[in-house]
């Protein structure tokens, strides 16, 4: 049994340890998975590492607060994680260095491209906020070539600098909140904010949606956001999706960086939402 870990802190509700019990049974890999608090007043993220390496772990998941620790640590990066200039997946490898990928992107494109069966292509994408989660997702999104990407922030400079980061032909803006162009309304809307986790939304117009929207919000609760009913309320022909699946996508890209094999998410993602209304 090939042991592996999320790292975190707090780790107690993460839901990864079931998520990947669950591509063990689906895919037959001989697997163990904890979740694992690391104690930032008692130890180093550094020392953690080696100590967990030391006792036999291949590879890890990081989450907050540590993806930067963990993006520092790596001595070998992938594009998307120095990009995201984040780390959510280490691997100890053989030769003694320690590998480093973002999933958190793919899961999201993968999300919304297999289970909610839409396409990036030619559409115009709003992504609210423009801080660690947004930064994420940006290459891996923009690999699937959307007409155009505006990013709305609470300041305009954040989001205006994060757009110019990228080399692409694709269109990409930033605004204020009161800035974001509504002429035609959006294809795809993205909250990156973490205002639903206060039960907030982001200050925005309903007149960024559209009849086909797909509005998607990268928190996720066992009922739809406020975002997402926000959303619905002002346009019910809209599809509304919530980051659960993002979380399974991002589990199952680490899983396959790991064990070589990609695992299925929809029954995944139907079985912990199920486990979370119980
Ligand atoms: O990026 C992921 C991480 O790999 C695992 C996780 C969790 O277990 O809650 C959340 C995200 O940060």
């Amino acid at each position: 049994t090939d042991k592996y870990a999320v790292v975190g802190n707090p780790i107690a509700h993460s839901k990864s340890p079931m998520i990947h019990r669950l591509f063990a049974e689906q895919t037959g890999q001989d697997i163990s998975y904890e979740a694992i608090l690391i104690d930032n007043e008692e130890t180093t993220f550094q020392w953690a590492i080696a100590d967990l390496r030391q006792r036999g772990y291949k590879g890890l998941n990081v989450t907050v607060p540590f993806k930067l620790d963990a993006f520092e640590l790596a001595n070998e990066l992938s594009s998307r994680a120095q990009s995201a200039h984040a780390v959510n997946t280490l691997v100890f490898q053989d030769n003694g260095t320690i590998y480093g990928d973002n999933t958190d992107g793919v899961g999201l494109v993968n999300d919304i491209q297999i289970n909610g069966e839409r396409s990036f292509k030619d559409q115009r994408v709003l992504i609210l906020g423009a801080g660690g989660a947004v930064q994420g997702i940006m290459e891996p999104l923009l690999a699937q070539a959307p007409k155009s990407v505006h990013i709305a922030n609470r300041t305009a400079k954040r989001a205006e600098v994060l757009g110019q980061r990228f080399t692409t032909e694709i269109p990409i803006s930033g605004s204020g909140w009161d800035e974001i162009p509504l002429d035609e309304g959006y294809d795809i809307i993205i909250n990156g904010t973490s205002a639903s986790l206060d039960g907030k939304l982001p200050p925005v117009s309903p007149q960024c949606l559209k009849d086909n929207s797909l509005v998607y919000d990268m928190m996720y609760a066992q009922e739809p956001t406020v975002f997402l009913k926000w959303a619905k309320e002002h346009r019910p022909d809209c599809t509304i999706m919530d980051g659960l699946g993002m979380l399974v996508g991002q589990a199952a890209e680490s899983f396959n960086i790991w064990r070589g094999v990609q695992p299925q998410t929809q029954n995944v993602i139907d079985e912990v939402r199920q486990q979370m209304s119980k």
